[in-house]
């Protein structure tokens, strides 16, 4: 039997715009998701727009009852900065009332509740002003910072400022899935540091706060593997996980950005504006924890063409089909869960064993209801090995003396996903659209409670 560490996190991640529903209403003010929905439609799975999710904001009370019976100890989800400030300066007392009551059912049930500020969740407001292109966005998202510090910070201990800040970045301003959906290095990089600086003003404005608890970031993390071990290669490889991994985690934990990573920008002109105090507060504002999501690796190889200056990260690495992968056909990502323990010895080793937890791990399958057995319930096996693949390299990682303090599955219950609407179910609980967003456990569920209770499998 595997067993994992004393008080290991057991829980499930979500975020406020994939579940709570309510998206125009309630004081709430538009985000980017719902205004791009406004203009484009089509470009959603089944016409499947952010307005109702999976409508927690109304069945809050029954989901947080319901996570004891799937072995929850733990729940991370977001706060909407539209809902709680609608215009980034007023504070919604309706939202005030919803989260504090949310966070405490969480703690009357025993969970305890992960909060995080900014899931992809852009305010309408500040996108014209330009989002975090515009160096305002900083001094905005700190005030927001403080404010949910000061309404919730009696109730909730541990804070997260980002979730895969770099997804917000890539998918916005070069591979156009997300708002405003443009193709431009250059601005990357400069909503990248934004958002770097706004992560680090958030984390000042924690501790100047005085309030309990700690305070960390959550990253998503595709370790990159070259395609061999020859020089390009690995120039390659090392490009992918500067730009993409190394980016956030070294500011967050070390206070420094890398050498190497300013060198890389500097040769390929993509040098953010910066200002002078920049690096004494990414400096002074370290984080208590990291929570790192994992799906798939990167398979990178050398560039076959070099541009320079580089237009595209493709300019600096390839992706790399690699032959003997595994794949879930759905999502179309690669299922490699060797690469946990390889990330648990990075924390060990590169980033002096900081706590650390998988925030999110997790399989999107579509039409789930076609595995649904006699009694109704989905035997989603699939997840269940999914999992305890990952989870057998996540122990050696922990073994090997790796400071891993926890496991979220995405998700709790089915949510609703971008562009890809609800086409794909991650949850251990399955939402019923058609019959008042009725959950019902999935086998996943019952399996997910058995390792929290025995703490192992
Ligand atoms: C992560 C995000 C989540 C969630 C998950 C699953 O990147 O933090 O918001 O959506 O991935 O991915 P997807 O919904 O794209 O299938």
């Amino acid at each position: 039997m595997i067993k994992f560490p004393e008080g290991f996190l057991w829980g499930a991640a979500a975020s406020a715009p994939q579940t709570e529903g309510h998206s125009l209403t309630n004081g709430k003010a538009p985000t980017t998701w719902d205004e791009w929905f406004k203009l484009n439609p089509e470009k959603f799975n089944n016409g499947q727009g952010p307005q109702n999710t999976s409508n927690v904001y109304e069945m809050y009370q029954e989901d947080v009852r319901n996570m004891p019976k799937v072995g929850l100890n733990s729940y991370r989800t977001s706060i909407s900065w539209a809902r709680l400030l609608p215009d980034g300066k007023t504070l919604n007392q309706e939202a005030v009332k919803f989260y504090r009551d949310y966070f405490q059912a969480m703690l009357d049930n025993q969970i305890e509740p992960i909060i995080n500020l900014f899931h992809f969740d852009m305010p309408w407001w500040l996108m014209e002003k330009g989002g975090w292109e515009n160096r305002e966005s900083v001094a905005d998202f700190a005030f927001y910072a403080k404010t949910a510090f000061e309404q919730f910070g009696d109730l909730v201990k541990t804070w997260a400022t980002f979730n895969e800040p770099l997804v917000h970045i890539e998918c916005g301003y070069l591979y156009q899935f997300h708002y405003p959906a443009i193709v431009d290095f250059k601005k990357a990089v400069q909503v990248g540091y934004h958002t770097l600086i706004a992560h680090e003003y958030a984390v000042r404005e924690f501790r100047r706060s005085g309030i309990e608890g700690r305070i960390g970031i959550i990253l998503n993390v595709l370790p990159a593997y070259s395609r061999s071990e020859s020089v390009e290669d690995i120039k390659a490889k090392e490009a992918a996980d500067l730009l993409n991994t190394y980016s956030f985690l070294d500011p967050a934990v070390l206070g420094t950005i890398p050498e190497k990573l300013i060198e890389l920008l500097s040769y390929n002109q993509l040098l953010p504006d910066t200002q002078v105090d920049d690096k004494k507060i990414i400096a002074e504002n370290t984080v208590d924890f990291i929570g790192l999501n994992y799906y798939q690796p990167r398979r990178v190889k050398a560039p076959s063409k070099v541009h320079h200056p580089a237009q595209m990260p493709s300019d600096l690495y390839e992706s790399y089909d690699w032959p003997d992968k595994k794949i879930n056909p759905y999502r179309g990502w690669e299922i490699y869960p060797k690469a946990l323990y390889d990330v648990a010895i990075m924390m060990r080793d590169q980033y002096h064993n900081i706590p650390w937890f998988v925030s999110e791990n997790g399989m999107g399958v579509a039409d789930e209801e076609r595995f649904k057995d006699d009694n109704g319930v989905i035997n989603d096996q699939y997840r269940i090995d999914f999992m305890k693949e990952h989870l057998e390299y996540l122990h050696k990682g922990i073994e090997a003396g790796s400071n891993c303090f926890g496991y979220h599955v995405w998700t709790y219950v089915d949510c609703w996903s971008w562009l890809n609407g609800y086409r794909n179910r991650y949850g251990l609980y399955s939402v019923d659209l058609d019959n008042g967003y009725q959950r019902t456990m999935k086998k996943s569920g019952l399996w997910f409670k058995q390792l929290s209770n025995n703490n192992g499998f």
